[in-house]
């Protein structure tokens, strides 16, 4: 297939300045009639260069230049291509296409679908092309105006990017609605919705007095279940007018909730298109992790309106501009909105959980790519979480102001423009003076550095010594690394638990309480230092490292007791867990026991008992490494069976030796009164699970769950309860009851039955391949819909050590059976879900093997997409 390189960018040699387009919408026939004017750009050559238009799979119907129909010699057309070769003389023309499209057909879920009977599109990053020939590139803007026209009765409400304008009656029981929008902006943010929907509305008005209609449109009778949302949108139009100084600029903004949608959601302008679980929650549907979703997502998508929107990509090398740039946004407001050294460790432990195995496997690539052959395969972890990441170390770098007065600079320069990551980092520069050319590196190079440290104290000279390494390992394609500048937040803590001071320090520049690395070693003596400090050190996970401190272990206990800084003390706590639990699984794998330290069984204790830590850090705290995070410390000859024993181990020991106090706080945490979705009372909920989950970890009897099971109040006590449940008393006659009425209860509501999909799909163990191959069976089950996919394929590949990676290979039989069935209808959820296999280098070598044999068999099927053949291909090499 073709490669495309970053280098290979130039600009076109025509311009779209106005796009008119007109939907005459059928489920198996609709027409799409393009008009275009178009533009030949000062110095493109006339008459000699062609206007080569994209195209997918499309139905050419008839072309016009100018109001004449082109002559069959003076083009050629093809459904991925249209070329025309006699062009006017003139700069400017007018180009006229008429595409048909079937979209009921259309089971990819790119360009115009139907999903529930509802029109809708989804155009990034390439889907334009699949509904009309167009200079589908983010570099093209273009203001566009849409009429859309439809069977009244049967599709009443017409949406499209921008302003609403005319609407009216047409023959035969149709009708018509025009809408316009007159921010210039790329295909890819084009967006329309036809069809029978509900809605609720709002208003906001912004800092400067423009009055803005909100709204949300779902399926009729889940009006109720959009409050939260609502409420999460204003609160993000409030906020990115005070934390970045950016307003709202249309007359209306509309959200779509569908529930057929590849993605999360979508920033058209003016028209975000959600995957309706991001949208619709309320107490009995939606778990807390659900609402503080809906609320980072609504967030996101509604940031990119200036963010992506406003100032878009010049190319899509360039996504991380808009989506690292609008994660960090994203991450701050929820850092705004609830606890702020909660939900930094709770991004950590995404950002190691998905980035880290990403970037330190066969799929690793920089923040910003400089090669792809499918730009669907690139909406990665990489890119929006390392992306967000480099931001955020932007900031650390420069300080709040000067970060500020860069973004500020940022979209003055740029606005309404398509910007490069080199435009975004020069704003920084000019604003701050600081030279940002060895930074630039974290955009360039892949893979994940590695810091070493080791302090040494002496008393005598009041001095302590701190030399630090970095290196980065080599990914693919990039065999040789450049040093990086890395800054790593820290603090000296003393005996108090409190920082300590220093009179003097050299060795690096430190500032702000942070070192910065810029040489491949450094050694940094701090002066005038009266006791032995322990070092705390990476804080707030300032830099996305993995970091090896060489320390006592007694200090590590110490800071993870009283580390005055949160995160640092989480990040001593989860050193200390995951170093026992790879012990232990090696232990286990030798054929030997586990052996689990009383002194941290007994600090898990205390934390959970601690009532002046709010209760969301303690059950942060105390939810074990996963499976998957003890397999990539430890890196390589993974045996997941192992693992999970280890872990099991571990959860029972803490379990019992805290089953009484437990119990009462259980009982304490379990008087809630009326359900809140606020983060204090998640925080409550969150820790009464844990603890219930570790009560359960160390008895056999399941009665005690399925009584939380049974007199659950809302969805998140009750799916967690079930989750116990299965994970801890599997088998037990309990479990089948609570899986038997959960099924009951929600058969009609896809959302919270994905939950009982999912739920089994992760139950540890190599018996649960058979319920996964019985649940692909049940009527419920639709390889069509990606959430329910994803809520059973999806949970398995991934969440699923023991299942997936059965020794005897069968996990992955079954796996590569449906993603070659997944490929034929839908290439980029396929590939996405393929990824599950990235780390089968790391495992076991009974397991590697039956691996490989799983991919190349993949790799030799037929009729392979191009989005699946990139996956497996740049997995195996
Ligand atoms: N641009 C979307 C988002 O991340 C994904 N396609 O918001
Ligand atoms: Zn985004």
């Amino acid at each position: 297939g073709q490669v495309f390189k970053l280098e290979d960018y130039s600009p076109s040699d025509y311009l779209i300045p106005a796009t008119h387009l007109t939907f005459r919408l059928d489920p198996e026939q609709t027409l799409v009639i393009t008009e275009l004017a178009i533009e030949r750009r000062d110095g493109a050559r006339r008459g000699k260069t062609p206007l080569v238009l994209d195209g997918d799979g499309l139905d050419l119907v008839s072309v016009e230049i100018d109001g004449k129909p082109v002559a069959e010699d003076d083009r050629t057309v093809s459904p991925d291509r249209l070329s025309l070769h006699a062009l006017p003389a003139a700069r400017t023309f007018t180009l006229t296409m008429t595409t048909r499209l079937a979209p009921a057909r259309n089971e990819a879920l790119m360009g115009l679908y139907r999903s529930n009977g509802v029109y809708c599109t989804q155009c990034e990053a390439e889907g334009f092309r699949r509904i009309t020939y167009f200079l589908d590139r983010p570099d093209i803007l273009s203001v566009y105006t849409v009429r859309i026209e439809a069977d009244r009765r049967s599709t009443p409400l017409m949406l499209s990017n921008g302003n609403p304008g005319e609407t009216g009656a047409l023959p035969d029981g149709r009708h018509f609605a025009v809408w316009h929008d007159p921010f210039p902006k790329p295909s890819y943010l084009f967006a329309l919705v036809a069809g029978d929907l509900a809605f609720v509305k709002d208003q906001l008005v912004t800092r400067s007095g423009r009055s803005v209609e909100l709204g949300i449109y779902v399926e009729h009778g889940k009006q109720d279940r959009t409050a939260y949302a609502m409420d999460a949108l204003k609160r993000s139009m409030i906020w990115d007018e005070t934390a970045f100084g950016r307003e709202y600029d249309l007359d209306v903004f509309n959200i779509v909730a569908v529930s057929d949608f590849n993605m999360g959601a979508m920033e058209n302008k003016g028209l975000n298109i959600f995957n309706d679980k991001y949208v619709l929650a309320d107490e009995d549907t939606a778990t807390d992790a659900d609402f503080a979703n809906i609320e980072a997502i609504i967030a996101h998508e509604y940031f990119h309106n200036w963010t992506g929107n406003r100032i878009t990509c010049r190319d899509w090398f360039q996504l991380c501009l808009k989506e690292g740039l609008t994660v960090y946004r994203d991450h701050e407001f929820s850092a705004d909105q609830r606890s702020r050294a909660v939900k930094r460790i709770a991004e950590v432990r995404l950002l190691k959980g998905h980035q880290f195995p990403e970037d330190q496997g066969p799929l690793a690539h920089p923040v910003r790519p400089r090669r792809y052959r499918e730009i669907n395969n690139f909406y990665t972890a990489t890119v929006y979480e390392k992306g967000s990441e480099v931001v955020r170390m932007i900031r650390t770098v420069l300080g709040a102001d000067a970060f500020r007065q860069g973004m500020d600079l940022y979209f003055e320069r740029h606005d309404g423009e398509a910007a490069t990551v080199e435009d975004f980092v020069k704003a920084f520069e000019d604003a701050s003076g600081q030279d940002l050319s060895q930074f630039f590196l974290w955009y360039q190079q892949a893979g994940t550095p590695n810091v070493t440290a080791k302090a040494t104290y002496s008393a005598a000279d009041k001095e302590l010594v701190l030399e630090i390494e970095q290196s980065v390992p080599p990914t693919p394609g990039e065999s040789r690394k450049r040093v990086m500048h890395i800054p790593l937040a820290f603090g000296l803590v003393g005996p108090d638990g409190e920082d300590m001071g220093w009179d003097h320090v050299e060795g690096a520049t430190v500032r702000n309480g942070v070192i910065h690395l810029r040489k491949r070693s450094h050694r940094l003596r701090f002066q005038g230092i009266g006791k032995r400090p322990r070092l705390s050190l990476n804080r707030g996970f300032s830099a996305p490292v993995t970091l090896s401190v060489e320390e006592k272990r007694a200090d590590r206990l110490f800071l993870a007791r009283h580390d005055g800084d949160l995160y640092g003390r989480w990040q001593a706590l989860n050193t200390l867990l995951i170093d026992t639990l790879i012990r232990g699984a090696r232990h286990i794998r030798g054929g030997r026991d586990a052996v689990l330290p009383d002194d941290l069984v007994a600090l898990c204790g205390d934390i959970v008992g601690d009532d002046a830590l709010e209760p969301a850090y303690r059950a942060l705290a105390l939810t074990l490494p996963a499976e998957a995070d003890i397999a990539r410390e430890m890196g390589s000859n993974i045996d997941p069976d192992a693992i999970l024993a280890a872990r099991t181990r571990l959860a029972r020991a803490i379990g019992s030796a805290h089953a009484a106090a437990f119990k009462a706080l259980h009982e304490a945490m379990s008087d809630t009164g009326p359900f809140s979705p606020d983060a204090e009372s998640a925080g409550r909920r969150a820790l009464k699970n844990v603890v219930l989950d570790y009560l359960a970890a160390q008895s056999d009897d399941a009665a005690p769950a399925a009584r939380h099971y049974a007199e659950a109040g809302n969805m998140t006590d009750r799916a967690a309860a079930l989750a116990v449940l299965v994970n801890r008393h599997a088998g037990a006659a309990e479990t089948t009851e609570a899986l038997a009425d959960f099924e009951r209860t929600y058969r009609d509501d896809p959302l919270v039955l994905d939950k009982w999909f999912q739920i089994q799909a992760a139950a540890p163990g190599p018996e649960t391949l058979d319920t996964v191959r019985a649940l692909v069976d049940h009527p419920a089950f639709s390889i069509a819909n990606p959430n329910r996919l994803r809520a059973l394929v999806g949970t398995f590949s991934s969440a699923n050590q023991t299942g997936f990676h059965r020794a005897d290979g069968e996990g992955y039989r079954f796996f590569g059976d449906i993603i070659l069935k997944v490929d034929r209808k839908n290439p980029q959820v396929a590939a996405r879900l393929a990824t599950a296999l990235r780390s089968w280098r790391s495992l076991e070598p009974e397991r590697r093997a039956v691996a490989r044999e799983a991919l190349l068999r993949m790799v030799s099927a037929e009729g392979l997409s191009v989005d699946l053949r990139d996956i497996v291909e740049r997995t195996l090499a």
